[in-house]
């Protein structure tokens, strides 16, 4: 309360759904957990009759994209901005209880949480007339038990209902049919956090950060080969030079070092230095970068690093955490593992390096979830960016072939 949340929660909460609907799509608020879709106009998506059925709000707490902590931070250190969000969002479609899906390997992150939801029923801000508004409303946390695929929200709706997390195909929208078949909107910890104070200070304040169709703050991971890796919450639409230098204390061995960066999380393509140098942080500067801003965690790497080496051991990942339902996925991905990993040693040949872009491209947009994209799109920026360096790969492992001959 010291750090101002849960200031006016009553007020906000009386004001009712349609208020809180109209501050939350004025500040031009975008989904912060990769897709950036807009947030009013998924909330409001939950504003059709229901046939009797209650409505959910499900917050997605899994966050298992390699290279993104940002959702930790919050629920570590700023628990209750999460469990007021809660109130505000759940009020703002019309649902009586929230379910945090947290992932299993957050034990302290899931106390932590339990502890600001314990002391907000102590203080009458949740359960039956929440804050005195007269509106009732329950949070609950469940733990999931480790799987990536459990973060891809229809997925996280079958481990909710205590089955194996196996994507569901779209439509119908959770909004339609989510958990236990009722109305449901899964939300990211970063956006439903940020609700309450978009309220608070009003959706034009929000949207005074960033620019058109990029607005607000946004919270950013920095790691890799930087001097202090972080989590910052700055303005979108910052450059990417400034947020590393500014924040993490630069590239390990100055800039003239980096050779690529992941933006957002290991399901984004990386770019090369070159790009780096003037792309802003925002959802359309990085997607005319032919990249994405996903979950804005920044993994830089050097040229200390072996790129091909670190996309390999990507597509391993997704290797392992692929739930097998659909085969371009499931067989896909194992294959582009089995080629990356001869990529790098050098035991290829150049025509595979075609081959593999093929098969990744057969992969996108071929699979019930996001997960195939996921992999195919960080080998195809290994292709785009980095063709040379698989060349000369290749090349060094057939020379080392005829001298050892
Ligand atoms: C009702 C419609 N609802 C869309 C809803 C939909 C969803 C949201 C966005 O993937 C990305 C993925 C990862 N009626 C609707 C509708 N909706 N049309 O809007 O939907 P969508 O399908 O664009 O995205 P998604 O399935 O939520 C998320 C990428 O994020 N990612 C990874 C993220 C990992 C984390 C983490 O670890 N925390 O977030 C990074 O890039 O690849 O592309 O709610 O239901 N007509
Ligand atoms: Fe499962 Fe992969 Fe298909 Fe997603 S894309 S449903 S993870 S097999």
């Amino acid at each position: 309360m010291a750090r101002g949340d849960w200031y006016k929660t009553k007020e906000i909460i009386l004001k009712g759904h349609e208020w809180i609907l109209k501050k939350i799509t004025t500040s031009g608020l975008r989904g912060r957990g990769g897709a950036g879709f807009p947030t009013g106009m998924k909330w409001g998506f939950m504003n059709k009759p229901s046939d009797g059925r209650p409505k959910y709000l499900v917050v997605n707490a899994d966050e298992g994209e390699p290279g993104t902590c940002k959702d930790r931070e919050i629920m570590r250190h700023d628990p209750h901005k999460l469990v007021e969000g809660c109130l505000v969002a759940g009020r703002a479609m019309g649902a009586r209880a929230a379910y945090i899906y947290i992932r299993g390997e957050f034990y302290n992150e899931a106390s932590n949480l339990q502890v600001a939801i314990n002391e907000a029923y102590k203080q009458g801000f949740l359960g039956k007339d929440a804050c005195g508004s007269g509106y009732d409303f329950d949070v609950f946390v469940h733990r999931g038990a480790g799987a990536y695929i459990c973060g891809e929200e229809t997925s996280l709706i079958e481990s909710l209902e205590g089955k194996a997390g196996k994507p569901r195909l779209k439509p119908p929208f959770p909004a339609d049919v989510g958990v236990f078949g009722c109305p449901t909107t899964v939300a990211n910890v970063e956006t439903v956090a940020v609700a309450p104070a978009i309220c608070r200070r009003g959706g034009e304040w929000f949207a005074s950060f960033g620019r058109e169709r990029n607005r607000g703050t946004k919270l950013f991971n920095i790691s890799g080969h930087v001097n202090n890796p972080t989590t910052v919450e700055e303005e979108m639409s910052i450059p990417l030079r400034e947020l590393i230098e500014r924040h993490a204390g630069g590239v390990i061995g100055g800039w003239d070092n980096l050779q690529g960066i992941i933006p957002g999380g290991s399901s984004t393509p990386v770019i090369p230095k070159s790009v780096c140098s003037d792309v802003m942080m925002d959802f359309d500067a990085l997607v005319q970068a032919q990249t994405s801003l996903g979950t804005a965690a920044v993994i830089v790497m050097n040229n200390q690093a072996d790129m091909i080496r670190c996309i390999s051991r990507l597509i391993e990942f997704y290797k392992h955490e692929s739930c097998g339902q659909c085969t371009p996925c499931r067989e896909g991905v194992d294959w582009m593992a089995k080629i990356t990993r001869r990529f790098e040693t050098g035991n290829a040949r150049p025509a595979e390096i075609d081959m593999l872009y093929e098969i990744s491209k057969q992969i996108e947009g071929h699979t019930i979830c996001a997960l195939g994209d996921g992999a195919a799109w960080p080998v195809q920026g290994l292709i785009r960016h980095f063709r040379p360096e698989l060349e000369e790969r290749m090349r060094q492992y057939e020379e080392k072939q005829v001298a050892q001959a």
